[in-house]
């Protein structure tokens, strides 16, 4: 049986457009991995979605004077069609919003209730007397209790990542009014992550892959003492906490928003007519969950999220959280406040796809947080994906079609060149599955070098003449170099690969990676040859960013 694996990006909350930021952080690398696994012949289903509930939507909702169901419906499709545009190639990409998402999360809390896992208790919470409403998290601000930063959130300090408790901040504020709220009882339900300290523990010491810096972060939490979390809130947008006597309340939008991995799962299935076919993936103890994230997003999906699989039971727990640093702008975090945004929609349109995917995916801020600017941008794709990659397909397959009738030359290869394919071959897998993609691509990028040393040095064009036969196989062996770098640029560079694909006259599928340096050379045609990927001029990049900054 082939190899299962489920990928997911965290679902962005559509509240807002997506920018290059998030795509850096939970999208580009899983959609990179996604497609490695598919290209190697694993069955790989990338899910991911829309994030509809919660304060983030109601407050935008509030702000524009429009319904929680406006916000969503307009960010939902705003962001499908970005990532469209991006060559994001999810499987589905669902929302929290639908029937069948809420059924499912108001299951996952009638199990943990049943079990014991939740309980009811009643709690003291911020409550605005100006706006007469409670304010669960993001409708307060204040200073963080721990670091001492100001504008921290009532769910989390976005300057020292702790997770906080409304009532946890020092000079409180009411996010819509300002006032200063007072404190107030409620009643809400609980989710005892205490029960499940020792399991996460063993299956976190025990799980395979992470980076240490995910892992040491979880069990941080862990050694901190695990207690119970409020997992219902006073709003009247959200799925229904499924007990009568608990009417005008709604579930956290954390307990049910990873739901969503699982019921977008189901969709995906159903919509294919196989409504089985998402067990595969979930209940198949063989198969495994890959959840990338933003580093923001660790406690809910190394913690809270298998906490709640194994108190409902019959579920895989994630194989590996991949939690990404922050890819800032220049020296500064991308904000909407601060006016420096970078929109995929924009971006892609004015840049096209690949050029983006390529330098996020070359700077990815895998270990640490990196840095976007524009003239590293232009520099970094004109040097490397334009000249040293783009250029070397060209000139290989520009000579064979010049002086070999268009076609790729039936020559013996080059012992050392097949066995540099197969090297890069060997160590790209071990980066891809260690979730190294900017390695990764190094790599490739090495590959092109050594190909244009290898053109330079044997000089085909001196050859050509003196010795054909000489000639043909330097042409032939560097045809194969051409190949195995558009095989290999696929996940990244999907369209531009595509295009060097067709011109090789190659396809994509039949487990293309198993054939890298093993393929015996042609004779075959060549494809109608163009520039695979175009130069950013130094003279029109000014303008073209402002058109991306304008939107
Ligand atoms: N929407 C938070 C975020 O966009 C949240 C992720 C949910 S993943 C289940 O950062
Ligand atoms: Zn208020």
């Amino acid at each position: 049986m082939s190899r299962k694996v489920l990928v997911t990006s965290a679902l962005p909350y559509a509240n807002g457009n997506v920018h290059i930021g998030h795509m850096a952080g939970a999208y580009l690398p899983a959609d990179i991995y996604h497609r490695y696994l598919r290209l190697k012949g694993v069955d790989s289903v990338y899910v991911c979605g829309s994030d509809e509930h919660g304060v983030p939507i109601t407050i935008t909702a509030e702000k524009e004077g429009v319904t929680p169901a406006d916000v969503i419906d307009r960010y939902h499709a705003a962001n499908e069609a970005a990532f469209a545009s991006a060559d994001m190639a999810f499987d589905i990409y669902g929302r929290t919003s639908s029937p069948s998402h809420h059924a499912l999360s108001s299951e996952f809390f009638l199990k943990l209730f049943h079990a014991g896992h939740i309980e009811k208790a009643s709690t003291e919470q911020l409550f605005c007397p100006d706006c007469g409403r409670f304010l669960p998290d993001r409708y307060v601000e204040g200073t963080c209790p721990d670091c001492g930063a100001a504008g921290a959130r009532g769910d989390q300090c976005d300057a020292c990542g702790k997770a906080l408790d409304p009532l946890e901040l020092v000079s409180p504020r009411c996010k819509i009014c300002g006032a200063v709220p007072t404190v107030r009882s409620t009643t809400h339900y609980f989710l005892k992550l205490q029960d499940f300290s020792g399991r996460l523990r063993s299956w976190l010491t025990a799980a395979e892959g992470w980076r240490d810096s995910v892992r040491n972060f979880a069990l941080g939490w862990i050694d901190e003492g695990l207690h119970e979390r409020a997992i219902t809130r006073d709003l009247d947008w959200g799925v229904p906490v499924p007990l009568d006597e608990a009417s005008g309340k709604v579930l956290y939008v954390w307990f049910d928003a990873p739901i969503g991995y699982i019921s977008f799962s189901r969709q995906w299935a159903a919509g294919r007519g196989l409504p089985d076919l998402w067990r595969g993936y979930w209940q198949n103890p063989d198969a495994e969950i890959v959840h990338f994230i933003g580093k923001d997003n660790i406690p809910f999906h190394a913690i809270t999220w298998p906490a709640m699989l194994m108190g409902v039971g019959g579920y895989n727990l994630p194989s590996v959280v991949v939690a990404n640093e922050y890819l800032n702008f220049g020296e500064n975090k991308f904000s909407k406040s601060r006016g420096n945004v970078i929109r995929l929609d924009a971006f892609s349109r004015v840049f096209g796809p690949d050029r983006l995917r390529f330098y996020l995916a070359a700077t990815a801020p895998e270990t640490q947080d990196s840095e976007f600017t524009w003239d590293d941008f232009a520099e970094r794709v004109n040097a490397e994906l334009v000249n040293v990659i783009g250029n070397f397909i060209y000139r290989t397959l520009s000579f064979a079609s010049k002086y070999f009738h268009h076609a790729v030359p039936d020559a013996p290869l080059s012992a050392p060149v097949m066995a540099e394919i197969a090297a890069s071959a060997s160590d790209i897998d071990s980066l891809v599955e260690r979730f190294r993609f900017r390695q990764a691509l190094a790599r490739t990028v090495s590959l092109a070098r050594f190909g244009n040393r290898f053109f330079d040095d044997s000089a085909p064009w001196k050859s050509r003449s003196e010795d054909p036969a000489a000639a043909a196989s330097v042409i032939a062996s560097s045809i194969e170099i051409a190949r195995a770098l558009s095989v290999l640029l696929l996940p990244v560079a999907p369209s531009g690969a595509s295009r060097c694909l067709a011109m090789l006259n190659a396809s994509a599928e039949d487990r293309p990676l198993d054939t890298l340096g093993l393929r015996p050379p042609g004779p075959r045609p060549l494809g109608q040859l163009s520039i695979p990927f175009q130069k950013i001029d130094d003279a029109e990049l000014p303008s073209m960013v402002k058109d991306v900054m304008g939107v």
